[in-house]
């Protein structure tokens, strides 16, 4: 595609959600002055001020503009999701303006003072025909298109591209699978800033080591599942959102007309680090997204190689320690902490003299290297495998034996993990 299109569906989209935001800052600027009056002209009346100032904290200070709105997002659907919302939203206003109207107009109207003898009257067929017509009618037009929109979402077919994702605690692996290419997409937040040591960046808790890739202007599929218990992958942006569950493959779809890197997040509570597996998504023009995926084979080719070459030599202690200290805090610390001691009942320490019944990390090299390799089924320790290179996993497994006062003196090394995969 051309460049100059690209430019041109950016500003479209920016303008898009410049006016809807410049809107809403109006909307919340009128309505905080009429709050504002309406506190100062009752201050000295308690009870009355009160009565108003729930809505004060439904509108509280500082509110950003576009916090209020729902977003335009980057596809057709993201943009027509956020149409229904608003055809819904001004839809319901009316309705409330009406209603409450009416309500307000007869208890003023017809107040005791004015209308001491009540009306008798009952049951009116016009009116009450009226009032199961209209609704209807009202309901009926948001579901037409609703539904279309819907059906738009659910119309997973004649896809471009297909790319599996598979949430696992707490990551998400995605698969390309006409090309062959895999990868995991870790948080990249250090512990620092998420222990309020360091400041906090730009992309806190937003950041990964490896983006998912897709093209612009091409229909993506998603196909999604799970390695262990329900997680949901969910852009805003692309209006997707769609649940991973281990044993079913869910389905979605985007197609994203502007180039750029989005983010999104787990939403389906799924365990201690549930707020730490973010989503971030490259999207790149399609040249440039054929030479990324050329890019990645050759890295598949290279890292072949060079775990050939690694296999064929021996690694000393001196190297593996450091690397493995490396993987350890990457993968292992969150659940068995930095310092081995892992964190309660359920997640056990590794360093020997602090928890002497888990002899793993200390007893024989082979049931080591099986339950880091294979993991433990029906606990969160999962296998490790599938996601570690031979020797990132020899380098863990050496850290383990001899990190925290552990001192087997044992070297694994990446023969080893290789003959045992
Ligand atoms: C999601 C949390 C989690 C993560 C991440 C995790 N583990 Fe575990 N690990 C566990 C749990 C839970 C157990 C206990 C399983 C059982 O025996 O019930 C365990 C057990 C172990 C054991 C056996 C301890 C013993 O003596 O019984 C070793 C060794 C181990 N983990 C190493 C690792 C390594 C290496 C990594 C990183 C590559 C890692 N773990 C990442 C949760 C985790
Ligand atoms: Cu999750």
């Amino acid at each position: 595609m051309d460049a100059e299109q690209t430019e041109w569906d950016r500003e479209k989209v920016q303008a898009a959600v410049c006016s809807d935001a410049g809107l809403m800052t109006s909307q919340i600027v009128i309505l905080k002055t009429l709050v504002a009056r309406g506190m100062s002209s009752l201050a000295g009346n308690r009870r009355k001020g009160w009565l108003i100032a729930p809505v004060w904290w439904i509108f509280p200070n500082g509110a950003s503009a576009q916090g209020w709105d729902m977003r335009a997002g980057v596809t057709e659907m993201s943009q027509q999701v956020q149409m229904l919302h608003h055809v819904s939203l001004w839809i319901c206003t009316g309705v409330g303006i009406v209603v409450f109207g009416a309500m307000f107009y007869t208890i003023f109207a017809h107040r005791r003072s004015k209308h001491p003898e009540p009306a008798t009257f009952h049951e009116n067929t016009k009116i009450e025909v009226l009032w199961t017509l209209i609704p209807t009618l009202i309901l009926v037009g948001m579901a037409v298109p609703a539904t279309l929109t819907l059906r738009d979402i659910e119309d997973n077919s004649d896809a471009d591209l297909t790319v599996l994702i598979t949430g696992s605690q707490w990551k998400w692996h995605y698969q390309y699978t006409e090309a062959d290419i895999g990868f995991y997409s870790n948080m990249t937040t250090p512990l620092e800033q998420i222990n309020n040591i360091e400041p906090k960046g730009e992309n806190y808790l937003m950041e990964v080591d490896n983006p998912l890739v897709i093209p612009t202007n091409l229909k993506v599929r998603f196909l999604m599942s799970s390695d262990d218990v329900i997680h949901s992958w969910w852009v805003p942006d692309f209006a997707v959102k769609q649940d991973a569950i281990p044993g079913f493959i869910n389905e979605a779809w985007t197609r994203v007309d502007v180039p750029g890197i989005y983010r999104g997040q787990c939403t389906e509570l799924c365990g201690m680090n549930h707020a730490f597996m973010p989503i971030v998504v490259e999207v790149l023009p399609e040249d440039e997204f054929l030479a990324w995926i050329e890019d990645q084979r050759i890295a598949n080719e290279l890292a072949g190689d060079a775990a050939v070459a690694a296999r064929s030599r021996e690694w000393t202690m001196a190297e593996l320690m450091p690397m493995g200290e490396d993987v350890f805090l990457t993968h292992c610390a969150t659940c068995h902490q930095p310092d081995g001691a892992g964190q309660g009942i359920k997640y056990p320490a590794l360093a020997a003299a602090l928890d002497p019944a888990r002899v793993i990390s200390t007893g024989p090299i082979e049931a080591h290297l099986d339950r880091v390799m294979n993991g433990l089924s029906e606990t969160e320790m999962q296998a490790w495998a599938p996601q570690l290179s031979d020797v990132e996993l020899a380098a863990v497994i050496t850290y383990e034996r001899n990190a925290w006062g552990n001192n087997t003196g044992d070297i694994v090394q990446p023969l080893t993990v290789y003959e045992a995969r």
